[in-house]
Parts: C-alpha cells; sequence; structure tokens
C-alpha cells in the first residue's frame, strides 16, 4: 500500500523529470523557466532580443600568432593631439590591418598635452602591440625664449598676407620644428633604432606581408617641391655649415636629388615626411645632430616656416649613402592630396585598392625623377 506521502514524492519526481526532458529538448520551455529569466520576471527586468547574448565562443577561430617575428628593433611613431583620435585610429586600423597583424611592432604615441583617458583607451583597444604615451617637455616643443618674438610674428603676418598655408601658425613651428630634431630624443625612443611615423586620416591601400624595417636611413613614399616662401634662407644656412663641415658630408650622398647645379641651389625637393620609416640612430648622430642645432641657431623654424620634410630630406641626402634612401613602390599611401599607388604586379601583390591610373609618382609636381636618377 501507497501511503499518500509516497504518492506526493512520486508525483514530484514525474514533475521534475518532465521538466528536464522539455528543458533539453524543446529549447524555448528551457529559456522560459531558467533560472535566470524568472529571476529577471521577479526582478522586472525585460527580456532581450538574442543578438545581446553575443556568438558563442566555440565559434570563434583561435588568433594565429605573428607570421613572422618582429626582425627589427623598431616601433611606430606617432605625434598627435587628443582631437586627433578620429584620425589617428582611422590610420592606426590599416596600419594594423595591412601589415601589423602578422609582426606586432609597439607603437609611441607622443603629445605636448597629456592624453585623455579616452584617447588611450581607445588607442589601446585597437592592437595587442605595446602602446606607450609620452609626453613632450615644454622646452623641446615650444618657441624658445631667445626667438626675437617681434621679428617671428611680422614674419607671420607676412605669410598670412601671403596666404602661406599654416604660415600664421606657431603650434605647426613647433610641431615642424619638435619633428625635425627631437622627436627621436624622447626618452621612449631611446630603446628604439627604427621607426615608421604615422600620422591621422592617411591611408594605407595594400598589403604588405614582409618586414618593413629594412636597415635603411630613410624611406619614403612620395615625394615633392617644397613650397618657396616657407624656407628663403633655409638653402643659405645649409651651404654654410657644409662649407664648415666638409667632413661630415657623406661622400656617395644624394646631392642631385636635391640640387640641380652641384649644390649651388636648392631645387625644392624633398621626401614627404608624413610617411617615414627610418633609422632614429641617424639622427641621433654626430652630422645630423650638429645639422639641426645650425639650423636651429639660425631661428628659421620661426622667423621663416621651415618644415621637418626639407630638413630631414636635405639631412638624409648629404649624410647618409644614397643607397640607404629607399623608395617603397610596394607601400599603397595616401596623405592628402597626393597618394602613391603601386603599378602592376605590385598592385597585384599587395592586392591594392587604390585605382592605378592615380598615383603620383611621375606627375609634374613629383619629384621621384630625380631620385631615380640618382642610380
Ligand atoms: N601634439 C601635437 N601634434 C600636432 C600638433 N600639430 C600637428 N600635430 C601632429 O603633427 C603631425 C603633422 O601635422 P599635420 O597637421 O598633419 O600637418 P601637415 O601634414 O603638414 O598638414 P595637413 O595637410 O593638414 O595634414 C600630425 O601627426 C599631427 O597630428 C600639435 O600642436 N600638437
Ligand atoms: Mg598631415
Amino acid at each position: 500500500m501507497m501511503t499518500p506521502m509516497r504518492y506526493v514524492v512520486l508525483v514530484l519526481v514525474i514533475i521534475i523529470s518532465l521538466h528536464f526532458i522539455l528543458s533539453f529538448s524543446h529549447e524555448e520551455y528551457g529559456r522560459a523557466t531558467s533560472l535566470s529569466h524568472i529571476t529577471e520576471q521577479f526582478s522586472g527586468s525585460k527580456p532581450h532580443p538574442p543578438y545581446q547574448e553575443g556568438v558563442p565562443d566555440d565559434r570563434y577561430v583561435e588568433q594565429k600568432p605573428p607570421i613572422q617575428t618582429r626582425k627589427a628593433n623598431a616601433t611606430f611613431v606617432i605625434l598627435a593631439r587628443n582631437g586627433d583620435l578620429n584620425g589617428v585610429i582611422t590610420s592606426m586600423k590599416q596600419v594594423e590591418d595591412r601589415f601589423n597583424k602578422g609582426f606586432q611592432y609597439p607603437y609611441v604615441f607622443l603629445n605636448e598635452e597629456p592624453f585623455s583617458e579616452e584617447f588611450k583607451e581607445r588607442i589601446s583597444a585597437m592592437t595587442d602591440s605595446k602602446v606607450e604615451f609620452g609626453l613632450i617637455s615644454k622646452d623641446q616643443w615650444l618657441q624658445p625664449s631667445w626667438i626675437d618674438e617681434d621679428k617671428a610674428a611680422a614674419s607671420r603676418k607676412d605669410m598670412i598676407d601671403h596666404n602661406v598655408i599654416y604660415g600664421g601658425s606657431v603650434p605647426y613651428r613647433n610641431m615642424c620644428r619638435y619633428n625635425s630634431g627631437f622627436f627621436y630624443r624622447h626618452p621612449l625612443l631611446h630603446k628604439y633604432k627604427y621607426y615608421w611615423r604615422v600620422e591621422p586620416d592617411v591611408t594605407f591601400f595594400c598589403d604588405l606581408h614582409y618586414d618593413a624595417y629594412q636597415k635603411k636611413v630613410y624611406g619614403f613614399t612620395i615625394s615633392l617641391y617644397e613650397y618657396p616662401a616657407t624656407i628663403p634662407t633655409l638653402w643659405n644656412a645649409v651651404k654654410e655649415f657644409i662649407a664648415s663641415n666638409p667632413g661630415l658630408v657623406e661622400h656617395d650622398n644624394a646631392m642631385r636629388f636635391i640640387s640641380d647645379d652641384g649644390g649651388e641651389t636648392y631645387n625644392n625637393c624633398h621626401f614627404w615626411s608624413n610617411f617615414e620609416i627610418g633609422d632614429l640612430d641617424f639622427w641621433r648622430g654626430e652630422a645630423y645632430s650638429k645639422f639641426f642645432d645650425f639650423l636651429d641657431e639660425k631661428g628659421g623654424f620661426y622667423y621663416e616656416r621651415w618644415g621637418d620634410a626639407p630638413v630631414h630630406s636635405i639631412g638624409a641626402a648629404l649624410f647618409a649613402k644614397k643607397e640607404q634612401i629607399h623608395f617603397f613602390n610596394d607601400i599603397g599611401y595616401r596623405h592628402n592630396p597626393f597618394q602613391h599607388c603601386p603599378q602592376g604586379d605590385l598592385h597585384k601583390k599587395g592586392k591594392c585598392w587604390c585605382n592605378p591610373k592615380e598615383n603620383f609618382d611621375y606627375e609634374w609636381y613629383s619629384c621621384l625623377k630625380r631620385y631615380d636618377a640618382l642610380f
């Protein structure tokens, strides 16, 4: 004879068994009777659309390790303001996807103001590589006190009157001087030998599956003419420096890239420095260090508007061997308004998405023909 208690237990066992069977065989029933769902019902929180549960972990493919091991002691360098964040992210995402996923070279960000938490968080979330954020000391960034401000202000006004691009800007001049003579001395860069400079809002068109740090002194993708109005006395200063330091000039140099008359005049050709892959030790070396100090003492970064592109280019052309200056023909690159788009097999090899017809290399304003003529 079954006691009433036994009936109760039996019924309970049947109900619980049915519950488990239905939970496993009917997804909807399982979800509706799950503890979390019941808790949600009691706590008043709403059910959510299925996509909010995300993709199950087991559907993710394991991340591949870097396809190449890093060969160089190198880093990316990005000088930027907090306000440049979106443009920096645009550039950096492409650097990661086109190249750095396979290498995981680190990044150094530099700014004369502290980077905001938002900047640091959004940048760090973009890469598995090490990222460091550095502060630039004011004495390396700001217009030096020995600059005659009245003279500098008069020059700025004159450039505004003549519509010289960035002619009225002191911060732009600070940036050009810092890039010319200080970035490679920042403590965060001491440990590195090579760097790749990246600017906000640039485009990288092609996949690059080899290590771009090639132990050259200076690499470029676009070369063009400088606005003469920004550098009226730069070449005189360069000639003065050469005359008093003949031993520092490399014998097998690239003078013919920057001068068409054996050094008498500057032809205004320069490598466009918003893209650079270069050797930090070259800038830190005796020849370029003395060259920069000499130019800096002339005050032309403020009395005129000397850019880091002509200053770097003249330095590389004079103090490096011409073979140490490398044209990255396979790096499809755009910084408005110019782009280098690889041609033919290189375009195919890099799976480039730029239109090969839009290529600055041999436009009238490009200096590539002068680089070609060096060899
Ligand atoms: N921290 C900091 N970075 C700056 C400042 N001005 C420019 N930069 C950075 O220096 C680099 C060059 O500045 P750009 O404004 O791009 O100069 P540009 O390439 O000659 O001119 P655009 O044609 O406007 O791009 C970029 O990486 C900028 O983010 C500044 O005042 N502070
Ligand atoms: Mg720029």
